[in-house]
């Protein structure tokens, strides 16, 4: 069977990689539906060899729609997301909008994809980029070691933030090699060669709600309200690729060989880890354009008989939002 797929926010950062994801895959499409605001509207998009005009969302009929991909931000999808699933399509929604609703099954492809059969609103939720790459690493050390606590902080790239942030990185950067002033728009200050610790609104306990995230998205994955998570969320001048450094403690003891055995056979997971120069996964070496978790600086707490520390790295646009987005597509088009 093939399917009507909508991509709504086709012209954004996660939209072009969500296309560019299901031909790589050949995701099995009848029609493609590409939706965007009536900013864009009109313009040609690439599919496959083939051109398809841009539409404008507000005005689009979504009856016939099978499967709708939906990455325009919370407003967007909070307004057209129950729209689409009312009309009968599945709607699998990258934005933090219903993440939280009980009744909306939050999943990773590789940790918890048995959850997404339980839809009542026919809304899937994509987790947070930060949380994904995590658990696509933690989940199989959890099921065997049982983690109690995570301290993590993330080195996240200026693409979490979408085009507009990728060209402020861009043109900062070039501002400042040629001596001339800057005039921050979309990070609150100065990005190019600087680091900020600040990713979406603070909230009343003083974290960031993208740290919140990483509270609230690990316990709702892993079903386990008993698990501790201290996140720092930092924002990077790395344009594509999110960096975490996470600290573990399990009820029981895994060694770094343990580690390493376990993950290099887990789904989604590349262990890159050799004690020399280059041994090791970064944004730029590794994760940039391509679809594997990569973990490495695998080794002991030396502060903690139970601790285990990870440096895990993963291209935030793709397995992160776009990628984990059609893989549970995949899921729901296997369901027939
Ligand atoms: P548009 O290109 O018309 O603005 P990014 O995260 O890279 O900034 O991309 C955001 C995506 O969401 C773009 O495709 C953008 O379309 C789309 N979008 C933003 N606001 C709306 C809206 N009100 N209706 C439909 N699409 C929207
Ligand atoms: C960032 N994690 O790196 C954000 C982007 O909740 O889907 C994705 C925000 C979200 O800026």
């Amino acid at each position: 069977r093939r399917f009507h797929v909508a991509v709504v926010g086709a012209t954004g950062a996660v939209g072009e990689t969500m296309l560019a994801i299901l031909a790589e895959r050949n995701f099995p499409i009848a029609t493609l539906s590409l939706l965007a605001s009536s900013r864009s509207a009109g313009g040609d998009i690439e599919f496959d060899g083939k051109k398809i005009k841009v539409q404008d969302l507000a005005t689009f009929d979504p009856n016939g729609v099978d499967i709708a991909l939906f990455s325009a931000g919370g407003s967007v999808s909070k307004e057209f997301g129950p729209k689409f699933a009312a009309a009968g399509a599945v709607v699998i929604d990258n934005s933090s909008a219903f993440r939280y609703d009980d009744d909306v099954p939050l999943v990773v492809s590789e940790v918890n994809p048995e959850a997404l059969k339980n839809r009542p609103r026919g809304i899937i939720a994509n987790p947070n980029c930060s949380t994904m790459q995590m658990l696509v690493a933690l989940a199989p050390l959890h099921r065997q070691y049982g983690i109690q606590r995570i301290n993590v902080a993330t080195y996240q790239s200026v693409s979490g933030g979408g085009r507009s942030a990728l060209e402020e990185l861009g043109k900062q950067t070039g501002q400042l090699l040629s001596f001339q002033e800057i005039d921050p728009q979309r990070f609150p200050v100065q990005i190019a060669f600087n680091l900020i610790p600040h990713i979406d609104d603070f909230q009343d306990n003083g974290f960031t709600k993208e740290e919140m995230k990483l509270v609230w998205e690990t316990r709702k994955i892993l079903g386990d309200d008993s698990i501790l998570v201290n996140p720092t969320a930092v924002r990077v001048p790395v344009f594509y690729g999110h960096s975490e450094a996470v600290t573990i403690e399990t009820r029981d003891k895994v060694t770094p060989d343990a580690a390493r055995e376990l993950l290099s056979r887990s789904p989604g997971v590349e262990v890159v880890d050799k004690h020399e120069a280059g041994g090791y996964p970064t944004p730029v070496t590794h994760a940039s354009g391509t679809d594997a978790v990569y973990v490495g600086r695998i080794r002991e707490d030396l502060s903690h008989p139970r601790g285990l520390n990870l440096w895990i790295v993963s291209d935030n646009i793709r397995k992160g939002a776009a990628l984990n987005a059609v893989q549970l597509a995949e899921l729901v088009a296997a369901e027939g």
